[in-house]
């Protein structure tokens, strides 16, 4: 990779047309590392034995990787095959670590997705498939694990093909349904119900795909090459390329012609020698497809001579023969007919030729790569303000063109995109340089003595990058045009070395072109996740890459020596920079709380933490889960929570102890469609409203955000809110059109009166700005709001609010306006306050909307006396505001509690694949979990059940182990993170009345129910007061526990 001597243009041309870079992406399970444990024997420079490969699992070279035997991180290797170089990053495919998969898309041209030929497309499938869609890489499907249809479900050579012939055309029906934007989330589509019936679902039989031609529009056709049927265990695979070719001859057709014909409805007449349609074939239902007669069949025959002895002896003879295969004698006598088998195979059909092959044929360089991604990577800048130095602009676009086109010569300017920090031990760093001397790894200024160093995991895309050269590192937030202020987004940095990575091993190089994958040392300092590079100011970032779903998990964490507490930070500060996806924060109450993607990443996190960054004792707490509160109500009654809320006398006063200010408060329930949208658009929220949404350790690009941006957020946001209420009115009305009609004007004049969001500022709450039709008594006057929300996502216009200087009477009124207006902040602060925490267990409040009163009167008795009055007031006037903060505090959750407060749970949306004689045990384990099953299925033609339900996060905890204990390891369960759900049940329900507690005494017979048992874990928890069985008289503890 050194460009000592190749400064013409063309010859480097050609240089970087010889790259590719390339991830395989799969669901967990699917393959991955075993194909690349292959592809690294025969092209990685000898670094495995071929007779080693598959079961070395030479890219999972953590501890962790090893012992648990699943992928934990992305990592590179660069291999050489006929004159390319090929960067292959082997990614994880377990829901925890999909962080790395976003990574390993964006430095990634093209993407191997593999499937699992006996499980099928599964939900990691389809996010793998949307990343891969979102990053615009070019994939090619590898159908793996064929050995197991032989072997395992021991199909026939034509029920083989139904199956293969419907998992392509699922994946089809995925892509395609990505291409028409059809589905917003994968996730979604699957919680709809699509997955297994994106394509034909119901059909089955082999007939039923006979009349679907391949669509022209499909992105994967074996006959066009970009797909491969591979046994990654046994080392072989193939295309139809392979086999058209050997059949050209033998059969006297042109290569090309056969390679049309081996894949679909195609039929080969022995008579006339014609390929022909179904019906040209006669011979009735005998007849089979040509992929079936010539591609399937040797390939069991193979199988059942080599494992059952069953058949013709000679036919692996024949193979050997026909395929002219130098099978050494030795190996073909080996007892061990498995052995026996994979010798003849891996020589007869190489599986690291047939894909790599494909790799080089079907997927782009990265010149070519380039040219289509850079609308994804560096999108066109609208640039609005003529005030702007062109020159910026100008060398900014030069930029985006080097970019676009992959230049790779040395003046051009130079760009590089870090995808994450990893940490190596200091002790795995090349020990030589360049020219064999020794090179010492001190660690960098400000390491510290850690025995970590950072490395960042990068692609060029222009230019060419040098060990001590010096580049800007741009945060995703950098905005070149903005000058001065732009400074904390921006620093400059020198790199210190490059290396070539070889899964674990680095190779040091002194530089690299533009088009290559590298980590670079020198840049721990300087980035946090991940960064653009560049040998310019004048240069935009990046776009942030989008990651699939958010860390949830979280638990406290402590030293088990309170002197080690400086250890923790410095280990929290490591692990946050050295994992993507890890969020370490202080919480509330001031404990370090760490939040992870799922059960197997924390595992991984406390482990790391404590062997390496922390290297002290530490003390988890159980996770730590978060619920939400809100109030029974069905969506029907709506309308008559509407007429409540507009002037029902349902209501909560409080009064402020100086006896100055009444509040009184009213709640209804927002749909839960309204919910939903404003909990989803928080970021966006924030951003309208003008609040930064206060998660400063977030990494500063990894905001989820989602692709599809819309040219006007706000409209956008405004639509999705009219949606969300329209469907609510649909809902509840029906038919009626009148009551619709009423309905609608309702809802009209609400959403004019948006005064905040709850809790920080951005939340699923609302308030509401109070009518001040109705006039507070004598002296009193409003505290009105202003409907600040309203106006910013364009419900009102600025000027409608022009009616509130209209009625001043006498001066002591208009002061007491002024004070009003002054006081307003307060009431946002109470509903604030309120809504960050419930009177149920503290919680944040979810989906409810809240009307404050609040009346001022003038100071008594003083009003319009001397000087000191005054002054007194003025000295109050500090202490009054907190009285009203507290004061609408505590009615707004008064009226909560009042209103049949109800507790709000995560729910996980958990897939489940199981043979069916553990059907019963996992039922029962899902049945402990209080779990809810919403769909069955038999997957077709495999001896799997795959069950979908969802599983509240409170009971998730250990959910997989138990799961496997249960099942013997046969069952797998994948969690991601679904919606929020309202346990039904009334928390205070023993006894139901206050007469009953007279009655019954104090209940205490009866067991809490499950929601009253979750709320007193979290009240627990947080040290609130909880009443324990222990305590007598539990009536008198009631009312201190409900916090009122
Ligand atoms: N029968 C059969 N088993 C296979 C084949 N390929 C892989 N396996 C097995 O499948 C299991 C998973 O393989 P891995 O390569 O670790 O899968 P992966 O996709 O890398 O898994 P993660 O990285 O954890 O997502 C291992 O036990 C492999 O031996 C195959 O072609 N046939
Ligand atoms: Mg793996």
């Amino acid at each position: 990779m050194s460009d000592s001597d190749s400064n013409s243009n063309s010859n480097s041309d050609t240089e970087t047309r010889k790259i590719r870079n390339i991830c395989i992406l799969a669901h967990v399970d699917h393959g991955k590392t075993t194909l690349a444990d292959h592809l690294i024997a025969a092209s990685g420079g000898g670094v495995i034995h071929p007779k080693l490969a598959g079961r070395l699992r030479f890219m999972d070279y953590l501890d962790e990787e090893q012992r648990r035997a699943i992928t934990m991180k992305s990592s590179s290797i660069a291999l050489r095959y006929k004159h390319h170089s090929i960067n292959l990053i082997d990614s994880p495919g377990h829901m925890d670590f999909c962080s790395e998969v976003s990574t390993a898309a964006r430095l990634s041209d093209g993407a191997l997705i593999l499937v699992d030929a006996v499980e099928g497309v599964h939900i990691q499938t389809h996010a793998v498939l949307r990343q891969c869609w979102i990053e615009k890489l070019s994939p090619c499907l590898v159908l793996n694990k064929i050995d197991r249809l032989i072997c395992e479900l021991r199909l026939s050579p034509l029920e083989a093909y139904t199956r293969l012939l419907r998992i392509v055309h699922e994946v089809n029906g995925i892509v395609s349904g990505y291409k028409s934007e059809k589905y917003l989330s994968d996730v979604d589509s699957v919680l709809a119900g699509s997955l297994g019936e994106a394509v034909g679902g119901g059909g089955g039989g082999d007939e039923s795909f006979e009349f679907v031609e391949d669509d022209e529009e499909d992105t994967f056709q074996p006959q066009k090459g970009n797909v491969a049927f591979v046994c990654a265990l046994d080392g072989w695979g193939f295309g139809i390329h392979e086999f058209a070719e050997f059949y050209a001859s033998k059969l006297g057709a042109s290569a090309a012609a056969l390679e049309k014909a081996l894949w679909g409805p195609r039929y080969f007449n022995p008579k006339t020698k014609m390929i022909t349609g179904k019906k040209g074939v006669g011979g009735g239902s005998k007849a089979r497809p040509m992929f079936v007669q010539f591609v399937l069949e040797p390939l069991w025959q193979v199988y059942q001579v080599a494992l059952d002895g069953e058949g013709d002896k000679g036919v692996l003879e024949k193979v050997i023969k026909s395929f002219n295969l130098s099978v050494p004698a030795r190996e073909l006598q080996n007892k061990d007919p498995k052995v026996v088998l994979q010798s003849v195979m891996s020589r007869w059909l190489p599986l690291s030729e047939a894909i790599l092959s494909m790799v080089v044929k079907c997927m782009p360089d990265p010149i070519v790569a380039q040219s289509f991604r850079v609308s994804r990577l560096l999108p066109k800048r609208e640039i609005l303000n003529n005030g702007v130095d062109s020159n910026v602009v100008a060398e900014a676009e030069l930029v985006r063109k080097s970019v676009e086109a992959c230049d790779t010569r040395p003046e051009a300017p130079c760009v590089a995109f870090v995808s994450k920090m990893f940490a190596v031990p200091m002790k795995m760093l090349p020990q030589r340089g360049l020219h064999g001397e020794f090179i010492n790894n001190l660690a960098e200024s400000g390491e510290g003595d850690s025995d970590e160093c950072f490395l960042a995991f990068a692609r060029i895309f222009s230019g060419v990058l040098y060990s001590g050269q010096r580049v800007f590192v741009l945060s995703a937030l950098y905005d070149p045009l903005k000058g001065e202020s732009m400074q904390k987004h921006v620093q400059e940095a020198e790199l210190q070395s490059l290396y070539l990575m070889m899964g674990q091993g680095l190779n040091l190089v002194a530089s690299a072109k533009a088009g290559n994958v590298v980590a670079i040392r020198g840049l721990g300092q300087h980035i946090l996740k991940s960064a653009t590079l560049s040998s310019t100011r004048n240069c935009w970032p990046f776009s942030s890459m989008v990651f699939q779903v958010a860390p949830t998990l979280r638990v406290a964490i402590e030293p088990s020596d309170p002197a080690d507490m400086g250890a923790l930070l410095k280990g929290l500060k490591l692990l946050n920079r050295a994992d993507p996806f890890v969020e370490v924060s202080v919480s509330a109450r001031g404990e370090n709380v760490l939040a992870a993607a799922g059960e197997v990443h924390l595992e991984r996190c406390k482990k790391d933490l404590t062997d390496r960054f922390a290297k002290v004792k530490l003390e988890f707490s159980p996770p730590l889960v978060s619920f939400r509160e809100t109030i029974e109500g069905e969506v029907s009654y709506m309308l008559e929570n509407l007429k409540s809320l507009t002037g029902g006398l349902d209501y909560i006063e409080k009064t402020t102890p100086n006896g100055r200010c009444v509040v009184r408060v009213q709640v209804m329930k927002l749909p839960p469609t309204l919910t939903k949208v404003l909990d989803d658009s928080s970021d966006l929220l924030g951003d309208i409203i003008g609040v930064k949404s206060g998660q400063t350790n977030k990494g500063l690009d990894t905001q989820r955000s989602s692709i599809l941006e819309d040219e006007n957020p706000i409209e956008a946001l405004k639509k999705r809110i009219m949606d969300a209420v329209e469907k609510d009115i649909l809902l509840m009305t029906e038919t009626d059109k009148d009551r619709s009609e009423k309905c609608r004007a309702k809802w009209l004049k609400l959403l004019k009166k948006i005064w905040a969001l709850g809790p920080r500022q951005i939340g699923p709450n609302i308030l509401f700005t109070p009518d001040f039709k109705r006039k507070g008594v004598d002296s009193f006057v409003l505290i009105r709001g202003s409907s600040h929300v309203s106006q910013r996502l364009g419900f009102v216009d600025d000027s409608i609010d022009g009616d509130k200087a209209a009625e001043t009477s006498s001066e002591v009124t208009q002061a007491l306006s002024m004070e009003a207006e002054h006081l307003e902040s307060s009431v946002v602060t109470g509903f604030q306050l309120a809504t960050a925490a419930g009177p149920l267990c503290d919680e944040p409040m979810w989906g409810l909307a809240f009307v404050v009163e609040a009346y001022i009167s003038p100071f008594m008795g003083q009003a319009n006396e001397s000087e000191t009055s005054h002054q007194q007031q003025a000295e109050q006037y500090g202490i009054f505001t907190g009285q009203v903060i507290t004061a609408v505090k505590d009615a707004c959750r008064a009226i909560v509690l009042q209103k049949k407060s109800r507790l709000v749970e995560a729910m996980y949306f958990c897939e489940l694949n199981t043979p069916p004689e553990y059907l019963g045990p996992m039922y029962a384990v899902l049945g402990r979990r209080r779990a809810r099953v919403s769909k069955e299925i038999m997957q077709e033609g495999s001896p799997l059940f795959t069950v979908h339900a969802y599983v509240p996060v409170s009971e998730s905890i250990g959910f997989a182990d138990e799961l496997r204990r249960w099942t013997s390891g046969a069952a797998s369960v994948l969690l991601v993170l679904s919606h929020w759900e309202e346990l039904p049940q009334d928390p205070f329900f023993v006894p139901k009345t206050e007469e009953e507690i007279e009655e019954f005494g104090d209940g205490s017979s009866v067991p809490p129910n499950t929601a009253r048992k979750l709320i007193d874990s979290v009240r627990r928890r947080k040290g609130l007061p909880v009443e324990e069985k222990v305590v007598q008289h539990a009536t008198k503890q009631r009312t201190l526990a409900r916090k009122v």
